[in-house]
């Protein structure tokens, strides 16, 4: 591939920090690199293959003579930033929630639906965090065995909510281990030592906004608007990588050996299934690595034919940067 010219929109962020690492890390053929961010983040440098590289302000000119931009400074932004950068002639590739369910906008997970790429009119949208860990565990079990339902809880780091809510986990960890006043800045209640079922906003049927975007999204990528799918996302105190326990009724029925056998045969996802070793995926191993973890697979006997399983993926990798930058390669 021809070195491309590249914007990060959103690179201060928690997600842009690790899209830069990404595409120094894969070598993506990168001929420039512009990083771009609000007007408070002007100032600010960060090191790209040895050099300094100064963050500028977002504007619509940003994007003149940029081949690839990688968005991930929320909705807003990309809804008004987007077309502008498609205007210049870029391709986007989009994180935010913004495109995702637009008709004409691919939603891709590369080892599930990389043939939806090919048909982008300029923006290609990365799924919800959670969602792709859940479909780089579904699609395989789909393909064997079809998926009639699928019943999720989420177990969400706090680095899903940004840079800032890193910050806030750490500092009322501190204040508590000091006996201090803890502050409440980013999440509705004190997160540390709490969970919270409460991600984005909530919905009149009762639905968080984070676990419609988990139903909606699963159907598109995978193709298939007859999967029915129920969620239930919750923050948790952990910094990296979200957890999900997953059940799912399939039409076939689906054995956990041939389940196991299907997960380890799927790129990018790596099956820990070893209870008597008391091995099973956590996020403090999974943070920081680019593989969907899944374990502690087996038969749900409450319906005929149910399978239930845990998973734990790196948001801010497969969940985010990683998935956005495979994307791009694809391109
Ligand atoms: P974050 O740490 O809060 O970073 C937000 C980024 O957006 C910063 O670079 C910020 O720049 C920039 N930004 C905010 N307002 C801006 C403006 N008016 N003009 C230009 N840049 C602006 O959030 P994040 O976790 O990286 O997530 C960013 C987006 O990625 C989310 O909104 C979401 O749509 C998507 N996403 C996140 C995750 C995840 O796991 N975190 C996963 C999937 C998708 P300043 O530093 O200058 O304010
Ligand atoms: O909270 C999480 O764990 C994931 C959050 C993702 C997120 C946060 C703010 C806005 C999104 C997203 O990717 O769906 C959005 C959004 O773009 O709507």
């Amino acid at each position: 591939m021809k070195p491309k010219h590249v914007a990060i929109v959103g690179a201060t962020g928690a997600v842009g920090n690790v899209m830069r690492e990404i595409l120094e890390s894969r070598n993506f053929p990168v001929a420039s690199i512009k990083l771009l961010a609000s007007e408070r983040s002007v100032g600010k440098t960060y090191k790209f293959r040895g050099e300094n590289v100064a963050v500028q302000t977002l504007t619509p000119d940003s994007f003149k003579g940029i081949e690839v931009a990688l968005f991930s400074a929320g909705a807003d932004r990309s809804k008004v930033f987007a077309p502008e950068a498609v205007k210049r002639g870029a391709v986007v590739v989009d994180n935010t929630s913004y495109f995702r369910m637009q008709p004409d906008v691919p939603l891709v997970v590369p080892e599930v639906n990389p043939e939806a790429i090919k048909k982008h009119k300029g923006i290609i949208a990365n799924p919800n965090c959670s969602t792709i860990g859940l479909v780089m565990a579904l699609y395989p079990l789909h393909k064997a065995a079809k998926i009639k339902r699928a019943v999720i809880s989420t177990y969400q780091s706090v680095s899903g909510a940004g840079a800032k809510a890193i910050y806030e986990l750490e500092e009322q960890a501190k204040a508590y281990a000091a006996g201090k006043p803890i502050e409440v800045k980013k999440f509705q209640y004190q997160i540390a030592f709490n969970l919270i079922p409460h991600i984005d906003q909530f919905l009149p049927d009762g639905y968080t906004k984070e676990e419609v975007k988990m139903m909606q999204e699963t159907r598109k990528i995978m193709g298939d608007d007859s999967i029915r799918v129920t969620a239930t996302c919750v923050r948790v105190p952990v910094f990296y990588a979200h957890s999900e326990s997953v059940a799912i009724e399939t039409e076939k029925p689906l054995f956990p050996e041939k389940a196991r056998e299907l997960l380890s045969k799927m790129p990018g996802v790596k099956v820990q299934d070893e209870p008597e070793k008391n091995i099973y995926p956590m996020p403090l191993f999974a943070g920081g690595k680019d593989d969907t973890f899944v374990g502690r697979i087996r038969k749900d006997e409450s319906v005929e034919n149910g399978l239930t399983f845990w998973l734990v993926s790196d948001n801010l990798r497969k969940g985010a940067a990683l998935n956005a930058v495979q994307i791009a390669e694809h391109l």
